[in-house]
């Protein structure tokens, strides 16, 4: 806040009593704190709270080596500061800040983003009431859950992987004239904004050779993919044979 007090002195005191503690607060950061990138940003942008003054307000960017990784220094305008970046191999960098408020407020931080190619996307589907069923004499058991997917494309699950079981399938079952059977599936669509439910007498996950993670109370982790390379980690509760 780069406010300025021309104004009479007592509402001066009361509106400059304010904005003494204007420090610059990174409000937005891209690449963002933590994120995984399968390729190296051309640049960092940094955003804040308040107006800086540029020739104090800079970023740099750091391999784990501690090589600067900048194409040069970088460039502060208005609440904003750039760094053009030279081309980032895989690995771990780390950006430090320092930002100046046109008050002379200083203010520092730093974080960490990762490049890593093939790092998995982050999946835009919610999954809920995910479980698995353990049956005894290592049976294969069903796996259960609610998939909705929120965003304006459909997206198509292929496929489930799960350290717990040796395989999983995707599986639906279906009752003819009286008589139920199962099937393996290639896919499931979920279009955009829809809900499909994976339960008993349906569509279905199916453990094959369940490791002893599968146990009544316990929990499994299970990977869903889907068609756009993307992944979901998904916790299954596991349950007895009567589904409780
Ligand atoms: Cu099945």
């Amino acid at each position: 806040m780069n406010r300025r007090c021309l104004l009479p002195l007592a509402a001066a005191l009361v509106l400059c009593a304010i904005p003494a503690m204007a420090h610059a607060f990174l409000e937005k950061a891209d690449p963002a704190a933590g994120a995984y990138l399968n390729a190296g940003p051309a640049k960092v942008e940094l955003h804040f709270s308040e107006a800086l003054e540029p020739s104090f307000s800079r970023v740099s960017v750091a391999d784990a080596d501690g090589h600067d990784m900048g194409t040069g220094p970088s460039t502060a305008t208005a609440s904003q500061i750039d760094l053009a970046l030279k081309k980032l191999p895989p690995g771990l960098y780390h950006v430090t800040w320092q930002a100046v408020a046109l008050d002379t407020h200083r203010s520092q931080g730093g974080y960490n983003f990762i490049v890593a190619p093939g790092a998995p996307a982050a999946s835009p589907v919610i999954v809920s009431e995910a479980w698995l069923r353990a049956l005894p004499a290592g049976l294969p058991g069903g796996g259960y859950f609610t998939l909705r997917n929120p965003s304006l494309k459909k997206v198509t699950l292929v496929g489930a992987s799960s350290p717990a079981c040796g395989m999983l399938m995707l599986h639906r079952s279906e009752t003819m004239s009286g008589m139920s059977s199962m099937s393996d599936v290639e896919s499931v669509d979920i279009p955009p904004g829809a809900t499909v439910k994976f339960a008993p007498g349906g569509y279905h996950l199916m453990c094959m050779n369940p490791t002893a993670a599968i146990k009544q109370g316990g929990r499994v982790l299970v990977t869903l993919e889907f068609s756009d390379h993307s992944r979901l980690p998904v916790q299954f509760a596991v349950r007895g044979a009567n589904g409780k």
